[in-house]
């Protein structure tokens, strides 16, 4: 489409974030365009398309609540859906509604600068097209900026080089290759099984291993669909008040005031799920208490020894810091891969990568000569995407600068020196500790409503105070306290990216506590903003 002049929002990227933000405010009559980097919509689903990838959310939970018709009308076919599943789902999603007409594709936004003067955002593309608007909605994701591992050598392999989340439309044919693969997050332990499978030999460089429970993905039955929607509107209310986006019961008990045998049965239970919830929600304590915590780390650990043959490889799949503080993965076969003749696993804390070379990838210990080499290495998560477009506030200061020393949001919506700039799931709301479609409807809803209120009221700008705003960054911090996370090296501290300053980005207090803080600031005339 060709780029308008000006809109009331602009919205950047086309992922279930963007496409259901344009969708309410067409609703709302306001006009809107969408850049998105890609071909198509779909965000983290349009580009994630590595062999096995696969929600780790069911698919009944893992979709929008907005339009009781479309819930119907789909029809999910997996528990745990493919990427083409959930993509497909995209593209319906943005036919049915006939969003494309207003996002332009292949279009990267690169800067966005604020003028006090107009009250406008004046936005611009890689491709020199320049946008006002009223509003600007980085419906960018959580985990989009890609990142390579920060090693020497990277141009200098002769062959072919893929990262996870930029993985090749056509697929990629491994037979009858040494393939290299560094990285075992989500990413990595769901590809590994399935590159293991077609190559004639895997080396899987591992610097911390994860926790993985088998998925126990099967086909959808037809009555527990039916089931699932003649509740629909009960389940989707409980989903928005729950912890995590997923409705489950909450447990009063500690994993420490009940004997081995019944606790373990109890682990059996969760694993045999196939739900990170149910384990991470066995026990009240699991999250915040380090001895129960390890109760769990002991019991998986025998759990990978009892699935793998060699008891040395078990020991190196078998992470030491406390279950659930970095993102736990959902998996379809990875531990048994291990048992495999042509995969084997390099502990990178033993022997430390160096540099990839021409034939290879070389560690502190020895070459390993290669056909293709796949990076697993995730993202500079939260603020990447934020930060990668140069956004410059009030007297031209830098989102950039201004997050140096970690991202500063109040709500996890807006920044200080930031007027009429909303981010959609942002660091220090629960975004990545949630069922992030449950997250995506509630931020999208609530700032469409707060456009509403400001046009109401012939207001022009929204802007959170500084003294609401320490406050907010005070709590996500205390409540992050009282938790393990920031025990470990995670995605979720920056830890991941070097140089980075380490703090926990999301909100642990969960999505219903969080919804009814958002809805209360709402109700309080958007208490804690400055609206002029
Ligand atoms: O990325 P990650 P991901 N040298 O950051 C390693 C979601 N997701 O793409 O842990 C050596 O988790 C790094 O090592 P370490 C989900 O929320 C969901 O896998 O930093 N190794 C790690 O092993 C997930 O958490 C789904 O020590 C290096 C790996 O690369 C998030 O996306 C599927 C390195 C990166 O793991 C990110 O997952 C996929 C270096 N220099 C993703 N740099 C599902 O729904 C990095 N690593 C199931």
């Amino acid at each position: 489409m060709p780029v308008p002049e000006s809109v009331d929002v602009v919205i950047v990227g086309a992922g279930f974030s963007g496409m259901y933000l344009l969708h309410r405010l067409r609703h709302q009559n306001k006009t809107a365009v969408v850049f998105e980097a890609g071909a198509d919509v779909g965000g983290t689903w349009y580009w994630n398309r590595y062999p096995g990838a696969r929600v780790d959310v069911e698919s009944l939970a893992y979709s929008f609540s907005f339009d009781p018709t479309l819930e119907q009308d789909y029809e999910w076919r997996e528990r745990y859906p493919t990427q083409p599943e959930i993509l497909r789902y995209a593209q319906h999603v943005a036919d049915r509604f006939d969003l494309r007409k207003d996002i332009v594709f292949r279009t990267r936004v690169s800067g966005a600068t604020w003028d006090d003067e107009s009250k406008t955002w004046l936005v611009r593309t890689e491709h020199a097209d320049a946008v006002r608007a009223r509003f600007l909605v980085m419906a960018t994701g959580c985990l989009s900026a890609a990142k390579l591992p920060e090693i020497a050598g990277l141009d200098d392999f002769h062959g072919p080089t893929f990262h996870t989340a930029h993985w090749p439309h056509e697929g990629v044919d491994f037979t009858g290759q040494r393939v290299g693969i560094i990285g075992t997050g989500s990413s990595g332990v769901q590809s590994i099984p399935v590159i293991a499978a077609q190559a004639a030999d895997l080396t899987v460089f591992q610097r911390t291993p994860a926790y993985s429970l088998p998925a126990r993905n099967r086909a959808l039955r037809d009555d527990e669909v039916t089931a699932m929607k003649a509740n629909y509107p009960k389940f989707r209310q409980a989903q928005r008040e729950s912890g995590f986006g997923v409705p489950v019961a909450m447990p009063t008990r500690s994993a420490l005031e009940v004997g081995d045998a019944e606790r373990d049965a109890t682990f059996e239970v969760a694993w045999e799920s196939g739900s990170l919830v149910n384990l991470l929600t066995a026990y009240k304590d699991l999250t915040t208490d380090q001895d129960a915590n390890d109760t769990a780390k002991k019991w998986i650990h025998r759990k990978i020894h009892r699935i793998v043959d060699d008891p040395a490889v078990a020991d190196d799949l078998s992470p030491q810091y406390p279950v659930g503080t970095k993102r736990p993965c959902l998996d379809t076969g990875y531990y048994e891969t291990y048992n495999r003749d042509n995969v084997h696993l390099v502990n990178l804390q033993r022997t430390p990568l160096v540099a990839v070379t021409d034939k290879g990838i070389r560690t502190s210990e020895r070459e390993y000569e290669f056909d293709a080499i796949v990076y697993a290495t995730g993202f500079d998560a939260m603020t990447g995407a934020l930060t990668n477009v140069d956004i410059r506030g009030r007297d031209g200061v830098s989102l950039k600068e201004t997050w140096r020393a970690g991202p500063r949001t109040y709500l996890g919506i807006g920044s200080a020196g930031f007027p009429n700039l909303f981010m959609i799931t942002g660091p220090g709301s629960p975004s990545v500790l949630s069922n992030m479609v449950v997250s995506i409807e509630q931020h999208v809803e609530w700032v469409s409503g707060v456009i509403r209120h400001l046009d109401e009221r012939h207001l022009r700008t929204i802007e959170p105070q500084v003294d609401a705003q320490d406050a907010w960054v005070a709590h996500v911090n205390e409540i992050a306290g009282y938790t393990l996370y920031p025990k470990a090296n995670s995605w979720y501290m920056g830890a991941n990216v070097p140089g980075k300053t380490r703090v926990f980005m999301p909100y642990a207090g969960g999505v219903g506590e969080y919804r009814k803080k958002c809805d209360e600031v709402a109700a309080n005339g958007y208490e804690g903003f400055q609206l002029t």
